[in-house]
């Protein structure tokens, strides 16, 4: 059932891309995405929401556009007049941004000034509100300065990524407060899910189970084994990102779980319920660490909780089984210690897991 709201979405075929569409339809809202020209397609994660545009039932419309383009961005946003915009098109990955970091820095921090500046204009000439929400990320912490992260934690980014990140938070915030624009930062951190990319270090180790498992990987390369993230899972963040838009005035938020867990731990999970040992499989290659690390991140999402009402609804244990699940379920395998949890959250995911005919990946 339409509610009449229109959204526009950058970063729509990413993996928050897919989550946040759903949800946004299911609440009613038209959804409006920006997407690249591939030579080929890239819109798996979205594939199964999108029905032909002729179609008068349609709710996913796709335009070409890219955040290094200012002049298409304000043709979109002239052609859909959304009343939200959720910025989440970025190079996302921080390794790859040590290097590419100009092309990093110009989608993620001039992309978002673009954007900003579009919008801008349009609520001035038009008066119609526009609001936005900025994908921030808990890697602006970086070198962290408090113990847990809030809103109120000064950054020290340790990335080509996460300075792009912070100069994009910054901007929304003096987007904000210059021009009276309904503009959010959210400060997410880590989520994932069977749709992360495969070169996300969760993923990369979830994938590899199953091809183990399979019998067609034998060792999975990893680099830095001991930083500590706080994992949640992505359904529940885009959520976050809804409910900050929904709420009567424009602020940041923290969007975590509180918890805090290292990579070897993740593998001891992952490996666990298959029934594996990793010590058995993962190998060091030096390709794989950064030039400056993030050592730990614990996010306190304290104020969300208690202004949004958001919490999270899937734990850590839960995330990685059911990613392993996932992949598994691609190859036709499942594990000997699945239970009606992992059975009921992949059924939840509408999991589509991407198969790559690629078998290394980085
Ligand atoms: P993904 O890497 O899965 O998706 C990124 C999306 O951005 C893809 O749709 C990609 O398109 C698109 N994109 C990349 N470059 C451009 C560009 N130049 N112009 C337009 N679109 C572009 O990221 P996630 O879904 O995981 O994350 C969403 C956002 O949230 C990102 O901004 C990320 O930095 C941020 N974030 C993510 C966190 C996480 O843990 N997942 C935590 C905190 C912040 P294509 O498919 O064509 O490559
Ligand atoms: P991160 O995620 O850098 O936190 O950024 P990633 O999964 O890439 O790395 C997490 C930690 O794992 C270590 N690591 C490896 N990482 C990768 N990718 N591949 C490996 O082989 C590997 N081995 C060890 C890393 O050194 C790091 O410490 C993600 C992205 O989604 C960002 O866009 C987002 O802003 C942040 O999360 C919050």
């Amino acid at each position: 059932m339409s509610n009449g709201k229109v959204a526009l979405i950058t970063g729509i075929t990413g993996q928050d891309g897919s989550y946040l569409s759903e949800l946004l339809i299911e609440k009613g809202y038209a959804v409006h995405g920006i997407i690249r020209r591939t030579s080929t397609f890239n819109t798996d994660r979205i594939d199964h929401i999108y029905t032909d545009s002729h179609n008068p039932e349609a709710r996913l419309f796709l335009h070409y556009g890219d955040l290094t383009d200012g002049t298409t961005l304000r043709r979109i946003l002239e052609q859909v007049k959304p009343e939200e915009i959720y910025n989440l098109g970025a190079q996302s990955h921080v390794r790859v941004s040590f290097d590419s970091p100009e092309y990093t820095a110009d989608a993620v921090g001039m992309g978002t000034l673009r954007l900003l500046e579009a919008i801008r204009d349009y609520q001035q000439r038009t008066g119609i509100e526009v609001r936005f929400y900025q994908a921030g990320s808990s890697e602006m912490f970086g070198k962290v300065q408090e113990i847990p992260q809030k809103e109120t934690t000064p950054f020290y980014p340790r990335s080509p990524y996460a300075c792009a990140k912070v100069y994009a938070h910054w901007q929304t915030v003096n987007y904000r407060e210059s021009y009276d624009l309904f503009a959010c930062n959210g400060i997410l951190f880590n989520h994932e899910s069977p749709r992360r990319g495969e070169t996300f270090v969760t993923r990369k180790i979830t994938r590899a189970i199953a091809r183990i498992v399979a019998g067609t990987q034998k060792k999975l390369y990893l680099g830095n084994l001991d930083s500590k993230r706080d994992w949640g899972y992505a359904k529940d963040y885009v959520r976050a990102m809804w409910l900050m838009l929904q709420h009567s005035e424009p602020d940041d938020y923290v969007i975590a779980t509180g918890e805090t867990y290292s990579i070897r731990q993740f593998l001891d999970v992952a490996f666990q319920y298959v029934n594996l040992n990793w010590e058995d499989y993962v190998a060091f290659d030096e390709r794989y660490l950064r030039p400056a690390e993030v050592d730990l991140l614990i996010g306190d999402p304290t104020k969300a909780k208690q202004t949004l009402h958001w919490d999270y609804s899937v734990t850590f244990e839960e995330l990685v089984r059911l990613m392993v699940e996932a992949d598994l379920s691609v190859l036709g395998l499942t594990s000997p210690n699945q239970t009606e949890r992992e059975k009921f959250l992949l059924s939840q995911d509408n999991a589509f897991v991407r198969q790559p005919t690629s078998i290394m990946v980085d």
